[in-house]
């Protein structure tokens, strides 16, 4: 397309579509008759990507997730469809910022993290690969929360990225399914009609999902609640104007928000309800889209592959045998077959605290037919395996982790080490049992968002070295080895990572109203804040290394600049400490003249998508250092790595794997392994003799017990230093010392600069592994045993 053409194109869809004149549009005028214009570039491959994977009789993926953490789509889609050079000249012809327009699209932010942004990944990928596949997610009116601070504390505010039209989505009003809640149920045999009390509408919304260069396209299919019965006019007309609304408001909560807290009894109803809501409406477009071309239900599995992204969806098993079996008729244990080889389960996170369970009561009382079927299922497994003990329904609740585990054919960890714990932890019965059931596919992110897009400077300089043929064979990112040894090419990397870095620095000056040398350290810690993922840990190393400068000021220390990034959810007290210490402590630092020079703490709020394109093509240092075993696998990490920053990390999750790939000599590994921190815990008093042996460590606590960094209310972070003095579960003060180490290791390596230089290009060059794509294949290979189409011009045929 030439810029002409895109330039008529955006003039058409400002006219006809937005009914603006060019004297009058704004920003989001614009933008949204750009974002039209290349959606409708879009269109015509996506249709023909569903026609052939009709026509082809093409197994197709069905990737159930509660999250998609989508970000902005309007640079994604012109990067992939390669209309950059096209839109950037036409918007210079018009006079319009690109920067302006790409910034005023609102960030989608329909997932709390890794899980949901994983999602957003995987649906990239498999578009890029031609892999038929769809998303079914649900349409959060208002997403996570968006974060503001207030005198430091974290305040939560509604995220309301549909209050102005979607660009990229269209209403399919035709595809609407109803879903009910409660009631009772009627046996007839084995079989069962279950009558809903509560009766809501799940109708469509379809989002295009473009591969790279254009040559597939997949749909992400998001659900909005909506009442079954709208208004009630009678009601209205007796003057009761309350009331008529009420079923309309009632249908629209459960797609309202995105749900972190699940604290409060209508939280934990609505949170089920929605996860049904999303399954029910899901598994029955499934069998729709199927019976419309077979008519052999027991083809399903030979059909289709219904991924389950965490246990959220899993009661997708029990309602597709409640299909199969009450209203198809066939028989209980086929049908539990049927559902088993359609279906796996992708588990991130093995703390206890995180696998969901659902009372009985609630259950039985929301899905009365689907807790009888749990029972059967549970029965069914125990004749299977002889065992007794391992049922799902069990000590009053279900537990959808075991759940999914006996209704998925497989069941994947998401890195290496992780899958390991899984089979030695939390399913370690389960796993005996059935050997064959558990795979490993280490997580992946996309290199077109991740290194393409978020970092022009860098991949420029990749492609003009070794083609671009890396973009979608990210492996061919080794090509760049010889490179890492040639001084002119590494000056091009560092300057590539040093203008990254200005930007930053420009950005956070205007924005936070902080100065930062762009020649300091940038060291990242972004992700949700948690105990496990311990950015206490850090902040105390932030405060001993400036008590350190404050005690000689002029000893020649490396600058650095601490960024902090990520939401606390609202409910997680300690959490949200930790994000109001942060902002404590950056005040008084950042003004700190003994130490600013050498020492600055940065918190942009409103850690998202978005934000993370802006950091990650700057950091220096990347921070990854979870207790061991507690985090999956992490794919931040991933993206840092990527975009040529070092990790200083611990063996968790995928670090272990990022380790290996980048080599352990450029990485700065510290703390104690898995193994290791189970047996410290089981020493009673470990965090007090981990303190009395580390003097900084004493004083850095000390430091904030005292109220240096909240004079107004010295006690306010009790809870935090309490919990580490005398509890600390995720092992904080027990690797502190090491982390120290390693900290100053990293120093010392930064006064290279070109040493420097060379490992963090190697980072780049050996981290091609780490694409989705490969990811994709993986689960191509091992769990859904299907193959993409062949990749084609589709706008040519
Ligand atoms: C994350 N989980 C893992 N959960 O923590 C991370 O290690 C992994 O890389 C990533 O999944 C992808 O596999 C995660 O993001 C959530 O956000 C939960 C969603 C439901 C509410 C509680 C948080």
């Amino acid at each position: 397309m030439t810029s002409a053409d895109m330039k008529d194109a955006i003039l058409h869809h400002l006219v006809y579509t937005l009914g603006k004149d060019t004297a009058h549009a704004k920003t989001y005028d614009w933008r949204m008759a750009l974002s039209y214009a290349v959606r409708d570039k879009i269109v015509d491959r996506w249709f023909e990507a569903t026609r052939r994977a009709y026509a082809e009789k093409r197994k197709r993926v069905y990737y159930l997730s509660l999250e998609f953490l989508i970000g902005r789509l309007l640079k994604d889609a012109i990067i992939n469809m390669r209309l950059d050079e096209a839109v950037l000249d036409a918007l210079k012809d018009l006079g319009v910022e690109w920067e302006e327009i790409i910034e005023d699209e609102p960030d989608a932010a329909l997932g709390n993290g890794g899980l949901g942004r994983l999602a957003a990944c995987f649906m990239e990928s498999q578009a890029t690969l031609g892999l038929p596949a769809m998303g079914y997610g649900i349409r959060y009116e208002n997403g996570l929360f968006r974060q503001r601070f207030e005198d430091g504390r974290q305040v939560e505010e509604p995220e309301d990225w549909l209050n102005q039209a979607h660009a990229w989505e269209f209403v399919r009003p035709e595809v609407s399914i109803d879903i009910g809640f409660g009631g009772h149920v009627q046996e007839i045999g084995s079989r069962a009609n279950w009558y809903p009390s509560e009766m809501l509408i799940a109708m469509a919304h379809d989002t295009p999902v473009i591969g790279w260069k254009g040559r597939w396209g997949n749909t992400l299919r998001l659900w909005e609640a909506r009442p079954m019965h709208g208004f009630d006019l009678a009601r209205f007309n007796r003057g009761d104007y309350a009331a008529a609304a009420e079923p309309e408001a009632m249908a629209r909560t459960l797609s309202r928000v995105l749900y972190p807290d699940d604290h409060t009894e209508q939280g934990k109803e609505l949170r089920l309800k929605q996860e049904f809501f999303h399954t029910a409406a899901s598994i029955r477009d499934i069998l729709r889209r199927f019976e419309s071309e077979y008519d052999d239900l027991r083809l399903l599995p030979k059909k289709a592959a219904i991924q389950i992204n965490d246990t959220h969806p899993a009661i997708a098993g029990p309602e597709l045998v409640r299909i199969l079996h009450d209203e198809r008729g066939i028989d209980f244990e086929e049908a539990v077959g049927i559902a088993r080889n359609t279906i796996s389960y992708t588990n991130h996170t093995l703390l206890p605290e995180a696998l969901e369970t659902w009372s009985e009561g609630r259950m039985g009382r929301l899905l009365p037919r689907h807790m009888q079927l749990i029972d059967r299922i549970d029965d069914l497994h125990r004749r299977e395996t002889g065992t007794h003990d391992l049922n799902a329904h069990h000590d009053g609740k279900v537990h959808m982790g075991t759940l999914g585990f006996i209704m998925a054919h497989k069941v994947n960890g998401v890195a290496a080490l992780h899958t390991e714990l899984m089979k030695s932890t939390v399913f370690k019965d389960l796993h005996e049992l059935h050997p064959e059931k558990i795979v490993n596919e280490t997580n992946g992110v996309t290199p077109r968002r991740w290194l393409l897009s978020c970092n022009p400077r860098l991949s420029t300089l990749i492609t003009d070295s070794i083609g671009d043929n890396w973009v979608d064979h990210a492996e061919d990112l080794k090509k760049l080895e010889p490179f890492t040894e040639d001084a002119g090419w590494l000056e091009k990397f560092s300057a590539a990572k040093r203008a990254n870095k200005v930007d930053l620095s420009d950005w956070i000056a205007e924005t936070l109203e902080i100065s930062v040398d762009p020649d300091s350290i940038f060291d990242i810690q972004v992700k949700r804040i948690h105990e496990y993922k311990r950015q206490h840990m850090n902040l105390l190393e932030t405060i001993a290394y400036w008590l350190e400068i404050r005690d000689n000021p002029n000893a020649g220390w490396t600058p650095r600049v601490k960024i902090f990034g990520g939401k606390a959810f609202p409910n997680y007290t300690y959490a949200k400490e930790m994000v109001h210490l942060t902002n404590d402590m950056a005040k008084v630092m950042n003004s700190d003249p003994l130490t600013s020079r050498y020492l600055k703490v940065v918190f942009p709020p409103n850690y998202n998508v978005s934000l993370a394109e802006r950091l990650i093509p700057a950091a220096d240092l990347s921070e990854q250092i979870s207790t061991a075993g507690k985090e999956a696998s992490g794919t931040g990490n991933m993206k840092f790595s990527l975009n040529g920053a070092l990790t200083i990390g611990t063996l968790d999750g995928a670090n272990v794997e990022i380790r290996e790939l980048v080599g352990p000599e450029n990485f700065f590994l510290f703390g104690m392994t898995a193994e290791e921190v189970m047996t410290r815990r089981a020493e009673p008093g470990h965090a007090g003799r981990a303190i009395a042996a580390d003097p900084r460590l004493a004083r850095a606590l000390e430091t904030i017990r005292s109220g240096r960094f909240s004079p107004e209310e010295p006690g306010r972070y009790h809870m935090i230093t309490d919990n580490l003095t005398h509890h600390d579960y995720f092992m904080v003060c027990s690797d502190f010392s090491d982390y120290w180490r390693a900290q100053r290791d990293v120093d010392a390596a930064f006064a290279d600069k070109a040493e420097w230089a060379r490992v963090a290009a190697l980072n780049t060059a050996r981290t091609g592994w780490f694409s989705s794509d490969r990811t994709i294949r993986g689960y191509m290979k091992d769990v859904w045993d299907v193959e993409a189409a062949p990749l084609v011009d589709l706008a040519a045929e």
